[in-house]
């Protein structure tokens, strides 16, 4: 399947893994790879050394493209970016803010750029400053998010900017692929799905309740303190709410998520961790493989299609 994003990455399908934050390692992000898509590694708020090891270990599984997610709310951000050049990782999606100081650098070395926006505005600012695509990212998605829709935003991006978009937010098979590309989109980025596969490392309990989740059993915390992030609802999140409802200060609520996405991940803890996941988790039933997802996921969008997406 050759869309200007496989041409642009030099990959077989045009299927990105989300930068998921303590999900998104060297194992994952290599069965994505080596499955056909782009595998990520999730820099997070991790060390710039982690993000070494995770590159190096990468190479170790696959001899195929993947790139790096930034966080760019993380404190490490600044040494990430440099990591990054250093390590000559090929390509970069960054999240949660706005890497243009890091543009230069990065475009002078080669690196491809591909930032996680949730605006028009932010992405025509990303094509001016050198972006190589953009994804564009709608509030199904989970973890930190904008407030517009995938169907509302991918075809006000598009026409907003002529590098390639790739659609993210509430996609996990080929119909989801489909009609992301019926919106103008020139790829797919996908992550519940993900966290939810094989390959993934997350703690079994994490991926039961990805795998149980229904339509309406995400919620969004943080909306008050500009940090809207989506999870998956449990007793964590309703004391969450109620707080955040009450008025409570930043502090007050700050207890509660702090080290929680690592309590769900790691330790498995499904009542008090912080399951982030995207509203399309109830769709996601069984635990397959990357490969299983990405080829289901290209056959039927193609069978939907009708043609090939380069006819
Ligand atoms: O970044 C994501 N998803 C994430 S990051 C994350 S880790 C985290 N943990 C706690 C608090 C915050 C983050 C978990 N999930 N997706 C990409 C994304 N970026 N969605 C929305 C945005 C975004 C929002 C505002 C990008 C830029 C922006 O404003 C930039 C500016 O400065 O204008």
């Amino acid at each position: 399947m050759k869309t200007e994003i496989t041409e642009l990455l030099g990959i077989e399908y045009p299927v990105i893994q989300g930068g998921m934050a303590w999900v998104a390692e060297c194992h994952l992000a290599a069965a994505v790879s080596n499955a056909g898509g782009l595998g990520l590694i999730a820099a997070a708020a991790a060390p710039a050394e982690w993000v070494r090891e995770q590159i190096r270990k990468t190479r170790e599984l696959t001899d195929k493209p993947f790139g790096v997610n930034i966080m760019l709310m993380s404190p490490e951000a600044d040494e990430v970016a440099k990591v990054i050049v250093e390590e000559g990782v090929k390509v970069v999606t960054t999240g949660a803010g706005n890497p243009e100081k890091y543009m230069a650098a990065w475009k002078e070395t080669g690196v491809k750029v591909i930032p996680v926006i949730a605006s028009v505005a932010l992405a025509r600012r990303m094509e001016r400053c050198g972006a190589d695509a953009v994804v564009a990212e709608g509030t199904e998605a989970g973890g930190h998010i904008g407030e517009i829709t995938t169907m509302a935003l991918v075809p006000q991006v598009v026409d907003a900017v002529k590098i390639p978009v790739i659609a993210a937010g509430g996609i996990a098979d080929g119909r989801g692929m489909a009609a992301a590309f019926m919106l103008g989109a020139k790829g797919i980025q996908m992550g519940t799905v993900f966290a939810a596969s094989k390959e993934s490392v997350i703690h079994e309990n994490y991926k039961n309740s990805i795998l149980k989740a229904k339509d309406i059993d995400s919620r969004v915390t943080g909306r008050s303190t500009g940090h809207p992030i989506r999870v998956l609802r449990n007793d964590m999140v309703r004391k969450y709410l109620e707080l955040e409802q009450n008025g409570a200060d930043f502090e007050e609520m700050e207890k509660l998520t702090l080290g929680s996405l690592r309590r769900a991940v790691q330790e498995g803890d499904a009542k008090n961790g912080s399951l982030m996941a995207g509203q399309i988790a109830g769709l996601v039933k069984e635990e397959r493989s990357c490969s299983d997802i990405i080829t289901d996921t290209v056959k039927k969008a193609e069978q939907l299609m009708g043609v090939s997406v380069n006819e």
